[in-house]
């Protein structure tokens, strides 16, 4: 796991110690912060494959996702916002570069003061540690990769810099200060290089080669904990439920416009939003649902029994309430799922109860207003997305779906309780963190095409505009697209299969060269406009119309 010529430790450095070059003390104390993340990350991986994947061990995932519990809305939103999906990629990207400066500090701090270094070491490794054991699901053993990772870290620091202080070649003319020496007021001696004395060239390789071990040990603890082991896939052995009523999609639903959405989203393209910094492993033999809370009955339920009930298939369109105007963090997809309301009326619902508290074994949450659980929409726990199990990053094996109602208060993935309780009581996950506790989809309409930018004429003479509108559970009943200033135009309604999906359009332009902006307007069933007052997604969701700008040739 570690070097060996690393770990083995040297005589403490008597008088022939020298102040270590700032550069080598940084390098020893970045090498020695991946060998503490190496060890840590790699036992991590093997106590979530040996334990069968619950908790988190790994002290980056779990700080990471402390981090990520902790961002307020504005972050969160700007972060959407600028790196969309990969909103994970850049976290990993701004924690690697943190953890290289801190332990470059610890390095440079270390050489000049023990005491100092060590404590801020200490201090970093306490944080790491408070962040482990306040995930969900986390056990005392959690703890145990990051105190050992800790440990044999320290060890390695000072095992590097005290070869740094005797290998460094003599700083000539320079006698190196108390302070800097840190810990000795012997005359200073210059000893030349022996055979069998580390050298400076290869204090840098052993610390070089440190770094580079414990870069690996991080990479294969987080494989290992990615492939944990996991039970049986039931879903797979049993097969998706046949459920009662299958969707079947009229082609006049669909559109065949170059660069319009497709109708039903592929499972590939679905966009994915949550704070989950690893896709959950779920063992499916070990998976329960549990109803408690408000209830005459509590309930628990394993797969088998979840796949016995009788499913149906419904079109739903989610969307995130992150969404800006014109974004594309929304998608349609076929859902087979039992409803929640045969499942609370098994439970026995008592009428105090106003709110459903989603739970996922991640620990996020979600508050549905109790009704739109009981209404007679298709509010689904679901097992299937567009006639596959759900892929485990849309919450395998089971997840929530209501149409009408923003992700962030009703979609909750890798479901594992339902608890019947009241808005006074409790709230989910975004609530306390700046979002609405109540989020129903605001009314909106996108143009998919043209793109912003330079626009052809086509030979037939007219440009096709086309687009999206939703308001889910309500339905579209038209949408006008106006030119610049002109009057608006109706737009042509492709098929309405549900009022819980989201509704194609398009529009023929007879486009004149110059600059144009193209602006988009929807108006739900209820025959409700949408608002053209802007609004940003925090806290209940973005508004305004989207408009593109395009030059026509
Ligand atoms: N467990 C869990 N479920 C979650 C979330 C989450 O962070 N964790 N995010 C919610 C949000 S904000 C949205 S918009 C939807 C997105 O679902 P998708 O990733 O399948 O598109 O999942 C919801 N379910
Ligand atoms: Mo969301």
């Amino acid at each position: 796991m570690v070097d060996s010529t690393v770990t083995d430790v040297r005589p403490s450095p008597g008088p022939a110690t020298r102040s270590p070059r700032a550069s080598a003390a940084a390098l020893s104390g970045i090498a020695a912060t991946a060998v503490t993340l190496g060890v840590a990350e790699l036992l991590a991986g093997l106590l979530l494959r040996l334990s069968g994947g619950s908790g988190t061990p790994s002290p980056l995932l779990a700080v990471g996702g402390a981090f990520v519990d902790r961002t307020p809305p504005w972050l969160k939103d700007w972060a959407v916002e600028t790196f969309g999906t990969a909103d994970k990629i850049a976290l990993g990207v701004g924690m690697g570069v943190t953890l290289v400066a801190l332990g470059a500090l610890v390095g440079w701090l270390t050489a000049r003061s023990r005491p100092l270094g060590l404590g801020l070491f200490a201090v970093v490794g306490l944080i790491a540690l408070v962040a482990v054991a306040s995930r969900p699901s986390t056990s005392v053993l959690d703890l145990l990769p990051t105190l050992v990772g800790l440990f044999v870290g320290a060890r390695v620091l000072l095992s590097l810099l005290s070869r740094t202080e005797v290998g460094s070649e003599p700083a000539t003319g320079t006698e190196p200060s108390v302070a800097e020496a840190g810990r000795t007021e012997e005359p200073e001696q210059r000893i030349p290089d022996r055979p069998g004395e580390p050298t400076r060239r290869g204090v840098l390789g052993a610390a070089a080669g440190a770094g580079v071990l414990g870069a690996l040990a991080i990479a294969a603890g987080q494989a290992l904990a990615r492939t944990g082991r996991v039970g049986r896939d039931l879903i797979a052995l049993l097969g998706l439920p046949t459920p009662a009523r299958s969707v079947i999609v009229p082609a006049e639903a669909m559109s065949d416009v170059p660069g319009h959405s497709a109708y039903v989203t592929p499972n590939a393209e679905f966009y994915r939003i949550d704070t989950a910094l690893f896709v959950p492993k779920m063992d499916t033999e070990g998976w329960r649902l549990r109803v408690t809370g408000m209830v005459d009955r509590e309930i628990e339920m394993g797969i088998e029994e979840l796949l016995a009930e009788n499913h149906v298939e419904a079109l739903v369109t989610l969307t995130c309430v992150s969404n800006s105007v014109g974004g594309n963090l929304v998608g349609n997809a076929r859902w087979i799922g039992w409803p929640v309301r045969e499942l609370l009326a098994r439970a026995g619902v008592r009428p105090e109860a106003d709110m459903v508290l989603s739970r996922s074994v991640d620990g996020f949450t979600a508050g549905t207003p109790l009704e739109v659980l009981t209404d007679d929409r298709n509010a689904l726990i679901a097992v299937g997305m567009n006639g596959e199990p759900l892929p485990p990053e849309h919450g395998f094996p089971v997840r929530l779906v209501v149409p009408g109602l923003y992700g962030y208060v009703s979609a909750t993935k890798w479901l594992t309780e339902l608890k019947v309780t009241r808005f006074d009581q409790d709230e989910g996950y975004w609530t306390p963190r700046g979002w609405s506790a109540l989020g129903p989809i605001k009314t909106a309409s996108r143009i998919d095409v043209p793109r912003r930018g330079d626009v052809q004429v086509p030979s037939s003479g007219t440009v096709p505009v086309a687009g999206v509108a939703w308001a889910q559970h309500r339905g579209i009943s038209k949408v006008e697209v106006r030119v610049d200033d002109s009057p608006w135009n109706e737009a042509e309604l492709l098929a309405e299969p549900t009022v819980d999906a989201w509704r194609l359009w398009t529009w023929q332009w007879e486009a004149q060269p110059g600059e144009h902006t193209l602006t988009v307007r929807a108006t739900d069933g209820d025959g409700e406009l949408q608002t053209d007052a802007v609004a940003s997604p925090a806290p209940d969701g973005a508004s305004g119309w989207h408009s593109v700008t395009v030059r026509v040739e």
